[in-house]
């Protein structure tokens, strides 16, 4: 046989014998075609190979070079069939994988809007110089009760009005300790933590978890969270808690938005006031606020015949509703993900 014949041969072998591999439809098809082509017994290789004995002995090497190819490419179109019907690709996939089809877009979250709104009243309040202040939520009766004017007695201590937590007691005598640790009822406990660790002038907002054990309904949740803001310096007056709340209220809620202060009582400010905004065609109660009463600095040990302040707490679920038309403070905690995904 001649070189030229042999390698012709060869050619036309290894391309048959690679589309044989590369149309195989399953295993059993390959291996029939495996057989056939590199076979051991009967194999179109083997055949071949018996033929190198008619080549021109001065051509056996170029021959034996081709053939040496020849089997390597047709080997190596056989693995990759086999890897391809084996159903582990070069990626590793399983069978079922398909590259070709489009991906899965990634849920990407949404940050909750009373989050949101939290950002949102820090930058306001931010900008009219008020600086973060935080305090713990797990809170003793001095910075929740005593140190705000709210005496032994008071039905704001009611254990029915409160979380106090089963295992804090102490009878150490430390005054932050007396009586039953508790979930703080409002964010005025940053007021005494930030009073008695800095002396006037202090201007602070604090944003955080409060907890009452009311009962849920349109405008109540048992945790929700509020504002609180405190100004004290020289001659600090009501006129300057009025500007400060109605310059925040025209910046978050636009400059149409109507602001009513009304004579109320809390045992920490006097005079103290109810602060509401006008929304849906009623007014609605959005928070209390005050001139920080006498006893409260004397408590923290400021002198009250030099300095005077403003405290205000808001509800911040009720500034976030306002704002986004939302009617049910329940549906911020529900974790429905239809309602959240709006904001
Ligand atoms: C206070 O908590 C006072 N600490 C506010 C204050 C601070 C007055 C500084 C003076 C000086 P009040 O209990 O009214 O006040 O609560 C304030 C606001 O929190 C309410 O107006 C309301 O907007 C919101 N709030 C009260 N209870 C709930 C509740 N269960 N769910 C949602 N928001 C509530």
């Amino acid at each position: 046989m001649s070189l030229q014949d042999f390698l012709s041969t060869l050619d036309g072998l290894e391309e048959e014998a690679s589309s044989a591999f590369q149309n195989a439809s399953d295993t059993d098809s390959l291996e029939v075609a495996r057989v056939r082509y590199l076979g051991q017994k009967s194999g179109a290789l083997r055949d071949v190979q018996k033929r190198m004995g008619s080549i021109d002995k001065a051509d056996r090497k170029a021959a034996g070079m081709r053939l040496n190819q020849f089997k390597s490419n047709v080997q190596g179109t056989f693995e990759t069939a086999k890897e391809r019907l084996s159903g582990v690709d070069s990626a590793g996939a399983d069978p079922t994988f398909d590259p070709s089809l489009p991906g899965l877009r990634p849920t990407v979250g949404h940050i909750h809007p009373v989050t949101q709104t939290i950002t949102h009243l820090m930058e306001i309040m931010g900008r009219m110089g008020f600086e973060a202040a935080e305090g713990p939520e797990v809170e003793d009766p001095w910075h929740n009760f005593v140190a705000l004017n709210i005496p032994e007695d008071h039905p704001a201590r009611d254990p029915l009005d409160n979380f106090y937590l089963a295992t804090a007691k102490s009878g150490s005598g430390d005054r932050t300790l007396e009586g039953s640790q508790l979930l703080r009822s409002q964010t005025s406990t940053v007021q005494i933590r930030v009073m008695e660790n800095k002396q006037p002038p202090v201007r602070v907002i604090s944003l955080g978890r409060v907890y009452r054990p009311d009962a849920p309904d349109a405008t109540h949740f048992p945790m929700f969270h509020q504002m609180e803001g405190l100004l004290v310096d020289k001659h600090v007056t009501m006129a300057n808690l009025k500007t400060v709340l109605r310059v925040f209220a025209t910046n978050y809620l636009g400059d149409d938005v109507e602001i009513r202060f009304r004579p109320s009582f809390f045992p920490f400010t006097e005079p103290s006031v109810e602060v509401d905004f006008y929304w849906n065609g009623a007014w609605i109660e959005f928070g209390g606020a005050g001139m920080v009463d006498p006893a409260v600095f004397e408590a923290v040990g400021y002198d009250p015949e030099v300095y005077s302040g403003f405290a205000f707490g808001l509800g911040v679920e009720r500034l976030c509703m306002r704002r986004h038309g939302i009617t049910d403070i329940r549906d911020l905690y529900s974790g429905d993900l239809r309602f959240l995904q709006q904001f």
